[in-house]
């Protein structure tokens, strides 16, 4: 009898969370429920972005009393300026990440800790560039290639190479709205400049400015994170690894690797597979070294590599209150302060390794090109000499965990979607097969799950809940960061979840071998995305803002995502929020990030805290959008 598929509900994540936090009770430390209680209510201002501390004649807050800040900025302004400060600050992050990994390449050598992987996508963007390849040792080619990337941050004139990858038409758009964007540096350092005190107080120019800070970061920093990892480390493609809590193991030595930059967790896991790690573990008592990830650097050692995915955002105190986790390694980004107190009331051991993220009580190993591989044994060696310090009372693994399809890159789904026709795996440059199944009404379009998990609703309950009611009405998922996490920890990402498919999509999934959602992999690789959705209109021959795809983040957090909303609006493609933007203290405002953005370019959010009436929105987007173009 074939089994039957069964999905991890919301309930049964939220009874896992319940039992860790008695824990976290026996070993005295709060963890974000308790923290959540202790800030609530939040501050009203600061909710509706109206709360001005730039310069020290404030803070200033907006209210009927007082319309007005001292220097006379009303709501717009300073909503407008809050606003374009966190677009900037979530570019520097993408982008100073995409910076490092460009590093990595530049510092590249054949016998070195990094070197070229994928070197067909070296040559690709070589090519691309105009860098000569005749003749030239590998090495030669990506120190130039590399270059070139790194010059893209700070480059005095011109704009970034980068955005020559999207449609024409989305390139005219740009110019003709004055945010097509020059150096990613440039543009973070412009957002700064305009929002200081005394500058820019015209609410439209904030807005435009945050366009164009988030197609710095989208197709500038994110892009170059995406593909330079790619090239270092090897393009994602199709393959199966497993997601949840329970992908923790009590036999094992257990090392989580959380954050972004892969240059650390790549480092562990090829560490962590020799002989003489594994020995090391043996001697210790476990049967092996178990490496599972966290948030996007689970992401991105998932698709390269099958490393099992611990969880998202919400899940990283709840790792270490199962008790079995000897290390903790992080790199930048998400990472929440407290890692640092939690892991000393385990036996734990904390590492922090990059500059840009030192936090109390960890251990600081700050990785380099040439001391990477020295500091991934360190950190496995610790771990291994860790297994026998736990303590058997404190121990709880939850046992959920589903199987997990992962690796969707553009070139990942093209293959797959070639063996729907040639029956086998075979990267063709075209989308036509997915788009003969949107015309033909068999998918009724896609949506782009991105974003975080947030307390401000009910964690992973939007994306888990708006992800079914898309999938049962045909409407095909690609997913990256925490979304993805979401999907995987619900059991979305098993192919056998396309029995919760309408029948088109179902059929699709069946073909083409694929879950109904496809993992698209990091937060940085949300480029991706806007290479599939230029990529589709290309091939289809309409504009990006035709197509009948649209994005979605019901559970945004950081800044981060603001500057992904930015530049996915900006690429022409409409963004759906489950939170607040943080504006709604300002009128115009709101209306410049719905109205104003879509007149210009053809994009904006809709909001909608109701996650039932978020999907029911989408589909009524995607369906007036095929009724737009007669399918
Ligand atoms: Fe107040 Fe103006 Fe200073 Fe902001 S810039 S804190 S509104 S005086
Ligand atoms: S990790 S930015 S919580 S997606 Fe990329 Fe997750 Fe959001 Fe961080």
């Amino acid at each position: 009898m074939s089994e039957v598929f069964q999905t991890t509900t919301v309930e049964q994540m939220e009874a896992d969370t319940a039992r860790l936090y008695e824990n976290a009770v026996k070993v005295g430390m709060d963890v974000w429920q308790d923290r959540v209680k202790n800030q609530t209510p939040h501050c009203g201002f600061g909710e509706k972005g109206i709360c001005c501390r730039i310069c020290s004649m404030g803070p200033c807050r907006i209210s009927p009393k007082a319309p007005k800040g001292i220097c006379g900025a009303n709501a717009a302004t300073i909503a407008g300026r809050n606003y374009l400060r966190m677009a900037a600050g979530g570019a520097s992050a993408h982008s100073d990440h995409g910076r490092e990994c460009v590093w990595k390449m530049y510092d590249a050598t054949a016998d070195g800790y990094y070197h070229v992987t994928d070197e067909k996508k070296l040559y690709k963007l070589a090519a691309e560039w105009g860098v000569e390849t005749e003749g030239r040792d590998l090495y030669e080619v990506a120190h130039e290639v590399a270059e070139m990337g790194l010059n893209e941050y700070g480059k005095i004139n011109g704009f970034q190479k980068w955005t020559q990858r999207a449609t024409e038409e989305r390139q005219k758009v740009w110019n003709e709205q004055g945010i097509m964007p020059r150096a990613v540096d440039r543009e973070v350092v412009t957002a700064m400049h305009m929002t200081h005190m005394g500058c820019t107080a015209d609410a439209e120019a904030l807005v435009r400015q945050a366009l164009r800070t988030g197609l710095a970061d989208g197709w500038g920093g994110s892009m170059a994170g995406t593909e330079f990892t790619d090239i270092l480390y090897g393009t994602p493609m199709p393959k199966e690894t497993e997601g949840n809590l329970g992908v923790l193991d009590k036999e094992m030595v257990n090392i989580v690797c959380h954050g972004h930059d892969p240059a650390v967790s790549e480092m562990i896991v090829t560490f962590s597979e020799t002989k003489e790690m594994q020995d090391l573990a043996r001697a210790n008592g476990a049967k092996g070294i178990n490496i599972v990830g966290l948030c996007c650097t689970a992401n991105e050692i998932a698709m390269r590599h099958g490393v099992k995915m611990a969880g998202n955002f919400l899940q990283q105190e709840n790792v270490l209150l199962t008790g079995v986790v000897e290390a903790i390694c992080v790199d930048v980004q998400c990472i929440f302060p407290n890692i640092g107190p939690l892991s000393e009331c385990f036996h734990t051991k904390f590492y922090t390794t990059s500059p840009i993220a030192r936090i109390p009580y960890s251990t600081y190993l700050p990785l380099t090109s040439e001391n990477a591989g020295e500091v991934a044994k360190e950190i496995i060696t610790a771990a291994c000499n860790n297994f026998k310090n736990r303590d058997e009372s404190k121990i709880f693994i939850p046992d959920h965990k589903h199987k997990a399809s992962v690796g969707y890159s553009c070139e990942g789904i093209k293959g797959q979607l070639d063996t729907v026709t040639n029956s086998h795996f075979d990267v063709l440059d075209t989308y036509q097969p997915l788009i003969d199944c949107v015309t033909s009404g068999v998918l009724r379009g896609a949506v782009a799950m991105v974003g975080c998990n947030n307390p401000k609703v009910r964690p992973d309950w939007s994306h888990i809940e708006i992800m079914k009611k898309l999938i049962a009405n045909d409407v095909v998922i690609v997913a990256t960061g925490c979304a993805a996490q979401a999907a995987s920890k619900a059991g979305l990402l098993d192919k056998r979840s396309k029995v919760l498919c309408g029948e088109g999509l179902r059929r699709v999934c069946t073909l083409a071998d694929i879950p109904p959602v496809l993992h698209m992999g990091s937060c940085v690789d949300i480029s991706r995305m806007m290479l599939l959705v230029c990529g589709i209109a290309k091939d289809w021959g309409i504009e990006t803002t035709q197509l009948p795809v649209l994005g979605c983040a019901p559970e945004w957090m950081s800044e981060k995502a603001v500057s992904i909303a930015n530049y996915v609006v900006a690429t022409g493609i409409d963004v759906y929020l489950g939170i607040d933007p943080l504006v709604g203290g300002s009128d115009q405002m709101m209306d410049l990030i719905t109205n104003g953005t879509t007149e210009w370019v053809g994009a904006g959010y809709h909001i909608n805290t109701d996650p039932d009436q978020l999907v029911e929105d989408m589909l009524n987007a995607i369906e007036a959008k095929r009724d737009a173009l007669g399918i």
